[in-house]
C-alpha cells in the first residue's frame, strides 16, 4: 500500500514517491519534517550529456510547425488536468499550501498551456512598409534556442509552465532546474511531459530536461553558451549572479525576483473588501509568494479602526496542518524560513515597531513543522526590514496622509513586482495607475497584490529583474526577431537615396 494513494494516479506516467529511496539529495515536506523521498543529483558528466542533446533537440524541434508545437502542450496541458488532484496533493506535502491554493496552482499550469496553444497560431509579426519601389519588409519571430528555467520553492509548478509552455510553442527546449527543495514536485510534472514527448511523433530525444541540483547547476547553465536564455526566478541576490554570468556571454535573461509589495488604503476603501484582501495577499501560502503583500499604508483617518480588524483577523486565521479541513496558513517552507521571520521580527522591534503575532504556533503531531502566527508590524516609518523582502507572514503597517505621499512610500523601495489601492475614488485610482503613480510591474485597484492571473505579463521592474512571464507578449523573450528586406523588382535602389553605381 503506498503511503499516500492520493498520488498512485501518477504511476501512470512513471512517477513513483515509493521508488525514491536513494539519492544524495532529501525531500522533506515543511507539514511535519519527513523525509518524502531521496533523489539523485546531476553531475557534470550528466549535464554535459543533457545540455548536448537539449541543443540537438533543438535544430529538429524549430523546424517543426508552430500550431504542430503547440498540439503537444495541448495534449501535455490534458493530462496535467487528468492529475490535478494528484499534482496538487504533492505541492501540499512538498512546499505544505493548503490544498487550495495547491489545485490553484496546477490550474495555473493548465491555463497557460491552453493560452500556450492559441498561441502557437498567433506569433505574429509586421509588415512594414519600404521606401524602395518594388521591395517589402516584415518582421518575423524564430525559435531562439534551448531555454534554461530556474525555478524556487513556493511556485515549484506554475512558474516553470509558464516558461516551458511559451518556450515549446516558441520552438525552444527547455532544461528545468527547480529548487533542491521541491525535486519531487518537478520530477512528477516533467515526468507528465516526458510521457507525452514519448509518443508524440515530432518531438526528439531531449526536448525537455530537469537537472536536479543545487546551486552549481546554475551556475553551469549561466555560464553555459548552448543556453539561449536563462529564466530565473528567487532572490534579487541569485538573480545577480545568474544576470552576470549569462551577460558576459551576451545571452538572454528573463528574471523575476524579489517583490516588495504594498497595498494602499484610501479614506474611502471598502472596508470588508480591504480586510479580507489584505488578508489573503499578506497571511495566505504562508507569506511566501513573490507577490505576497509585505508594507501597508492606511489613511489616518481609517488606521485605527482597520488596525483593529486586521489585529482581530489575524489572530484568529487557522495555522495548522494544511492536510487538516479548514486550514488556511500551512507552515513555513522551513527553520532557515522561520529563523528570517523571527530576526526580521526582532530588529523591528528594536527599531521601535509594535510587533502582533509572529510568534511559533505548536501544531500537536506536527512538532517539526515551523508554523506561524502571521504578524503585523506597526511602524512610524520604514527601516531596514520593511524596505527588504523577508519570505514570511510579516506585515508592515504604516498610516498616511496623502496619496501623493502613498505613492511615494509605495514606490520608495528597490523592487518593484506588485502594488495596489483600495479606494472608490475615480482620481485616485487613476493617478495610482498612472505615469505618476506605482512604479511596479503590476498594480492593481479594489484587489491585493497577489493572485495574478495568467492572461497578463507577470514581472515586476528595478531589482525585481524587468522580466515579463506568462501571458500578453511575455512569449518573444523565447523568440528571436528578424528584419527582412525583400526586393521584388529588377533594379536595385539603396535606402536613404545613396548612390552607388557600378560597371
Ligand atoms: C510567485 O510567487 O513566484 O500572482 C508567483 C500570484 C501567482 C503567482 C506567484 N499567480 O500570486
Amino acid at each position: 500500500m503506498s503511503k499516500h494513494p492520493e498520488l498512485d494516479s501518477l504511476r501512470a506516467v512513471g512517477f513513483d514517491m515509493a521508488q525514491l529511496t536513494s539519492g544524495d539529495l532529501l525531500s522533506y515536506s515543511p507539514i511535519n519534517g519527513a523525509v518524502l523521498g531521496r533523489v539523485a543529483t546531476t553531475s557534470a558528466a550528466h549535464y554535459e550529456r543533457a545540455v548536448a542533446a537539449t541543443a540537438g533537440a533543438f535544430l529538429q524541434w524549430k523546424a517543426v510547425p508552430a500550431p504542430r508545437r503547440g498540439e503537444l502542450v495541448r495534449q501535455f496541458g490534458a493530462l496535467v488536468r487528468t492529475h490535478k488532484p494528484a499534482l496538487a496533493h504533492l505541492i501540499v506535502l512538498e512546499v505544505g499550501k493548503i490544498p487550495s491554493e495547491a489545485a490553484g496552482e496546477v490550474q495555473e499550469v493548465i491555463d497557460i498551456c491552453d493560452f500556450a496553444v492559441g498561441l502557437s497560431r498567433q506569433l505574429h509579426g509586421l509588415t512594414i512598409a519600404s521606401e524602395r519601389v518594388r521591395h517589402h519588409m516584415l518582421e518575423r519571430w524564430h525559435p531562439l534556442g534551448p531555454v534554461a528555467i530556474i525555478t524556487a520553492f513556493n511556485f515549484p509548478m506554475a512558474v516553470w509552465s509558464w516558461n516551458a509552455a511559451l518556450a515549446l510553442i516558441c520552438g525552444n527546449p527547455v532544461i528545468w532546474k527547480p529548487s533542491e527543495k521541491t525535486p519531487l514536485t518537478a520530477l512528477a510534472l516533467a515526468a507528465i511531459l516526458e510521457s507525452v514527448v514519448r509518443d508524440f511523433s515530432d518531438a526528439p530525444t531531449g526536448l525537455s530536461t530537469l537537472l536536479i541540483g543545487e546551486r552549481s547547476v546554475g551556475e553551469w547553465l549561466s555560464r553555459d553558451p548552448r543556453i539561449a536564455l536563462v529564466s530565473a526566478t528567487g532572490s534579487t541576490r541569485m538573480g545577480r549572479d545568474v544576470a552576470a554570468h549569462v551577460a558576459t556571454r551576451f545571452g538572454r535573461t528573463l528574471l523575476e525576483l524579489g517583490g516588495n509589495n504594498a497595498m494602499i488604503v484610501a479614506p474611502s476603501a471598502r472596508e470588508d473588501l480591504a480586510v479580507r484582501a489584505i488578508t489573503f495577499a499578506a497571511a495566505g501560502t504562508a507569506g511566501q509568494r513573490c507577490t505576497t503583500l509585505r508594507r501597508l499604508y492606511v489613511h489616518e483617518s481609517r488606521y485605527s479602526v482597520l488596525l483593529e480588524r486586521l489585529r482581530a483577523a489575524f489572530a484568529s486565521l487557522p495555522v495548522g496542518n494544511p492536510l487538516e479541513k479548514d486550514v488556511l496558513i500551512g507552515p513555513l517552507i522551513d527553520q532557515g524560513a522561520y529563523d528570517a521571520m523571527q530576526s526580521a521580527l526582532a530588529s523591528a522591534r528594536k527599531a521601535g515597531g509594535v510587533v502582533h503575532g509572529g510568534e511559533r504556533v505548536n501544531v500537536p503531531g506536527n512538532e517539526s513543522g515551523f508554523y506561524v502566527r502571521p504578524a503585523l508590524v506597526e511602524l512610524q516609518a520604514a527601516i531596514a526590514v520593511s524596505q527588504a523582502e523577508t519570505f514570511a507572514p510579516i506585515l508592515y503597517v504604516f498610516s498616511y496622509r496623502t496619496i501623493e505621499d502613498a505613492i511615494a512610500a509605495n514606490n520608495a523601495v528597490t523592487q518593484g513586482l506588485s502594488s495596489s489601492l483600495m479606494t472608490q475614488d475615480l482620481s485616485e485610482a487613476e493617478l495610482f495607475l498612472s505615469a505618476e503613480g506605482s512604479d511596479c510591474g503590476i498594480a492593481n485597484i479594489n484587489i491585493g497584490p497577489s493572485g495574478a492571473e495568467i492572461g497578463g505579463a507577470f514581472g515586476g521592474e528595478k531589482e525585481t529583474g524587468g522580466g515579463r512571464e506568462s501571458g500578453s507578449d511575455a512569449w518573444k523573450a523565447y523568440m528571436r526577431r528578424q528584419t527582412q528586406t525583400v526586393n521584388y523588382s529588377a533594379v536595385l535602389p539603396l535606402a536613404q537615396g545613396v548612390k552607388f553605381d557600378v560597371g
